[in-house]
């Protein structure tokens, strides 16, 4: 079981995050749950899974000896240390004033490493992130308040290729192709996204078991890292309960080749009935606040609870 630390935001910084986008949180995890998500994070890559399933949405098989980005969606399918953290009640709790939620569902997840190429390979590209709204990729979701929590599996900075945010860029609401996750090049993406609006790009530097939180219309990406560790991460991504599939959203220019167009790989969990307005719920999006003591067993994982809400059904 992965043990949380249990946070409650003030106002200040619900404040700070409506105005800029995002926040950094204290310490989530201890030292023990970091040496664990870190050997979840490496079973992942070298195949080695819990259950058995097929990652939900492709096959992710990587070459562990290239510099290339690893990364896998939905690790908490795969893997019960993930689960036991994505599952986390004390997590939702955290993230649903910041979505103004009653009730909080994962939307889905990230387990990502990025190796360190040395500080030798000052051309390194290929792991980079491009700047990206994660909502230029989510489209087909009803709403614009999700979010994503960024834990740091190691200390963060611009050295080994840390996450950076356009400080308020979410106020700038959906902004045309920017569902550029997979590009490489930072300079020619600003030059695309930069417009006449301040661009105030500030790294998320974070301690080992810290996590940064941005809103789903936050600019972000991330560059090399010119470290020799590898920079490895668990992204958790948020849904108000209540999100719903949109129906098919047709980009506004024609599809590129390569791209997906608006079509996200959360839609056929949702089966051949799905039409706008079917609610993003049941097994595979599950309600992770308020919390619903059914989980752990429904779910086979043991979960840290808040003490006084264990054996309810978290209402009160
Ligand atoms: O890992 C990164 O550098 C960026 C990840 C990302 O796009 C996200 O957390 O939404
Ligand atoms: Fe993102």
């Amino acid at each position: 079981m992965i043990r949380v630390e249990e946070v409650r935001f003030s106002k200040a910084e619900l404040a700070e995050y409506r105005e800029r986008g995002y926040l950094v949180t204290p310490r989530l995890i201890g030292d023990e749950a970091i040496g664990r998500l870190c050997r979840a994070a490496d079973r992942l890559f070298e195949l080695d899974y819990d259950r058995p399933l097929y990652p939900f949405d492709r096959l992710y098989h990587y070459d562990l000896s290239s510099l290339e980005l690893r990364k896998v969606n939905n690790g908490w399918w795969l893997d019960d240390e993930v689960r036991s953290l994505v599952l986390s009640p004390k997590l939702g709790a955290m993230v649903a004033p910041l979505m103004e939620a009653a009730g909080v569902r994962v939307w889905h997840d990230q387990v990502v490493s990025k190796p360190g190429a040395g500080p030798e390979r000052t051309d390194y590209r290929e792991a980079n992130i491009g700047w990206h709204q994660d909502y230029a990729h989510w489209q087909v979701a009803s709403s614009e308040r999700m979010c994503t929590l960024w834990l740091a599996l190691q200390d963060t900075d611009l050295a080994n290729g840390g996450m950076r945010t356009i400080v308020g860029s979410h106020r700038l609401g959906l902004i045309p192709d920017a569902d550029s996750f997979h590009e490489k090049d930072l300079d020619l993406l600003r030059t695309r996204y930069a417009g006449d609006h301040p661009w105030i790009d500030e790294p998320c530097v974070l301690k080992a078991g810290q996590a940064s939180i941005h809103h789903c219309l936050c600019m972000h990406g991330s560059g090399p890292n010119l470290t020799l560790e590898p920079r490895r991460c668990v992204i958790i991504h948020y849904m108000p309960d209540g999100t719903s599939y949109r129906g098919r959203v047709a980009p506004p220019g024609p599809v590129k080749a390569g791209r997906k167009g608006n079509r996200h790989a959360n839609v056929p969990l949702l089966g051949p009935n799905a039409r706008a307005g079917t609610p993003f719920a049941g097994e595979a999006f599950p309600r992770v606040w308020p919390f619903d003591p059914t989980l752990p067993a429904r779910y086979g994982v043991d979960l840290d609870v808040p003490a006084d809400l264990a054996g309810t059904d978290g209402r009160g």
